[in-house]
């Protein structure tokens, strides 16, 4: 048989069809609360029964036990809150013994919450009771602090539908459909492995031993929920796992997705993922180096001694009922070919490790990655994901008073970067823009900054699909730039040109004949001459079209994009 749930009983919390069907009509009338991407991942653990023994969010008793002592008010193990935050204004709004309809972002109702508790928590003593740090370079102290409400709700949820996913169904299960799983192909020892990471074949050998040394088989259940941010997207994770699950020897290892929302807790949350994995049916449990750090403080020191998780787990081994499966990180020995565990390194041995950010460097600069590290299957599926710099996205954006060359320019960079490659390039030019994209906008500081805004997301867009975007509007404003930049930042590197012909040199040119109508009170609030020009602080680069030809001004760009290996 397999191991029982945590507390003994699965609870499982959707309501039969028809009386869910009953809920559901009800919960319209019910105050609605849109879940965070956290409260979504918790609820659906909860409903399912990956929680179990919990029957809803923490009230005041369980949570004070939680944050203390690890201990539901019962007595039962329970290392981490499990609360619904709200705003201070919801929670005001809401009657005596409130129900709640928990909807998801597309505003689907998916439980409904019994309010029996409504409670201030102080989220210090708690971020130093479950996190032992204040320091907000923790991703969970950091959310728990800056992005939690201050009124916890606590109380029973029953369940109306399942959070919808669809990606990877096949590969999401519950507690129950994994554990019928287990049942019908005879599993009955089960080693599950938790991940947030791509898996290597370090990973392998270190999954493999574990299942021999404990005569399991294996479980591989990384967490797709949310993890540490600047992770491996889930999706190409997922990619990776599948891959890697043909080098095992069948029916020896299965894989199972988790809607988890880690907290990078460490110990705590170390004890927190065992207790989940006796839920979906496995009998033991891996515990790695570190397990669920994350990294190091803001001193540079590590938050969790890389032990630490292991000897918590060891102190509640018999209570816990899951068999813990400590292991050293596999390293390997080039001498012998073959992975070891760090502790078995031999004096002689030639040692050789890749860590995560090598791993990154080598995808960015389109370096080798050696086959003992990983299988080339994945390997081609991070590197589909991380295309080398040469490969990836940018922007370029031409910055300067109307007349200074700016458009002109963007247009010889283009030709330039036309003659040797073929890569897909948009121009977004400020006259252009205007007739379509931002049509309608006039030369407000407002509607300035709007037309800013459309671009920089446009430009974005074009990034995060791996193309050029060669913007050219005067964008007058530092924060309408800056904003630019921050949206084009997130997917690819964002390279701000200050064209700054001087203003004479602009008006004298005229080409357009705007500073004569400007200068004659026909154009009011015209840049440069009676609006303002904020002139760009630390710019990539800064060229004069006045003091250089157009030409020379482009060569200046395209040599500079080689130089950053951009182009
Ligand atoms: S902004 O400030 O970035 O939103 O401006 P942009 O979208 O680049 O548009 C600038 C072009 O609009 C014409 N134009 C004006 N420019 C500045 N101020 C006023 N009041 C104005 N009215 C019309 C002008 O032709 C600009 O084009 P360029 O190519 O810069 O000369």
């Amino acid at each position: 048989a397999l191991i029982a749930p945590h507390g003994g009983v699965l609870r499982e919390l959707y309501l039969p069809a028809p009386e869910a069907e009953a809920l559901k009509r009800h919960s319209a009338s019910l105050p609605q609360w849109t879940l965070t991407q956290r409260q979504l991942c918790d609820l659906e653990l909860l409903l399912n029964g990956g929680f179990s023994p919990l029957q809803g969010f923490l009230g005041r008793a369980d949570y004070d036990g939680v944050v203390n002592d690890m201990r539901l008010a019962d007595g039962t193990l329970w290392p981490m809150p499990i609360v619904l935050d709200v705003d201070e204004a919801f929670a005001a709004r809401l009657p005596d013994h409130a129900q709640i309809s928990l909807n998801d972002t597309q505003g689907t109702p998916l439980a409904v919450l019994t309010v029996e508790d409504v409670y201030f928590p102080d989220r210090i003593a708690e971020a130093k009771a479950v996190f032992g740090t204040i320091d907000r370079t923790h991703p969970g102290v950091a959310e728990l602090l800056d992005r939690t409400g201050s009124v916890y709700l606590g109380g029973r949820v029953q369940g109306i539908q399942a959070p919808a996913h669809y990606d990877f169904s096949a590969l999401r299960h519950s507690p129950r459909e994994l554990r019928d799983w287990f049942h019908q192909h005879g599993w009955h020892r089960i080693v599950a492995f938790q991940t947030r990471n791509p898996m290597h074949r370090a990973h392998r050998e270190l999954t493999l031993r574990a299942a021999e040394q404990v005569g399991a088989k294996l479980l591989i259940q990384p967490s797709v929920g949310r993890t540490k941010p600047g992770d491996v997207d889930h999706y190409t994770r997922v990619r990776c796992y599948r891959a890697l699950l043909e080098h095992y020897p069948s029916d020896h290892a299965a894989l199972s997705l988790l809607p988890l929302a880690m907290r990078m807790g460490g110990p705590r949350e170390a004890l927190w993922h065992a207790i989940i994995r006796k839920n979906y049916g496995a009998s033991h449990f891996i515990v790695g180096r570190d397990h669920a750090g994350p990294g190091k403080d803001s001193q540079g020191k590590p938050f969790y001694g890389p032990y630490d998780a292991q000897h918590l787990l060891a102190t509640h081994k018999d209570e816990l009922g899951i068999g813990i499966v400590p292991f050293p990180a596999m390293v390997y020995a080039a001498n012998r070919d073959t992975y070891v565990p760090q502790t078995e390194v031999q004096a002689n041995d030639e040692v050789r490790d890749i860590s995560g950010t090598e791993l990154r460097r080598r995808l960015h600069q389109g370096d080798t990655i050696p086959e003992w590290f990983t299988f080339p299957d994945v390997v081609k599926i991070l590197r589909e994901r991380h295309p080398a710099q040469a490969r990836q996205g940018f922007s370029l954006f031409f910055t300067g008073l109307s007349g200074s060359g700016k458009s002109t320019l963007a247009q010889a960079v283009l030709a330039r970067l036309l003659e040797t490659s073929s890569r897909p390039v948009t121009v977004l030019d400020g006259d252009e823009v205007r007739r379509h994209l931002s049509k309608g906008l006039g030369f407000s500081r407002e509607d300035r900054d709007a037309n800013i805004t459309r671009i920089g997301y446009v430009a974005s867009e074009v990034v995060r699909h791996g193309g050029i975007a060669i913007c050219a509007p005067i964008a007058p404003y530092a924060g309408a730039r800056a904003d630019a930049r921050q949206l084009v930042e997130t997917h690819g590197r964002f390279v701000e040109i200050h064209v700054s012909t001087p203003l004479e040199v602009c008006e004298a040119r005229d080409r357009k004949g705007l500073y004569a109508a400007a200068r004659a009170g026909k154009i009011k609030g015209f840049t440069g001459i009676d609006d303002p020009y904020e002139t760009p602080q630390s710019p990539e680069l800064r060229l004069d079209t006045s003091t250089m030809t157009v030409s020379e001004a482009a060569d200046r760009v395209v040599d500079w994009l080689r130089q950053e290996e951009l182009a």
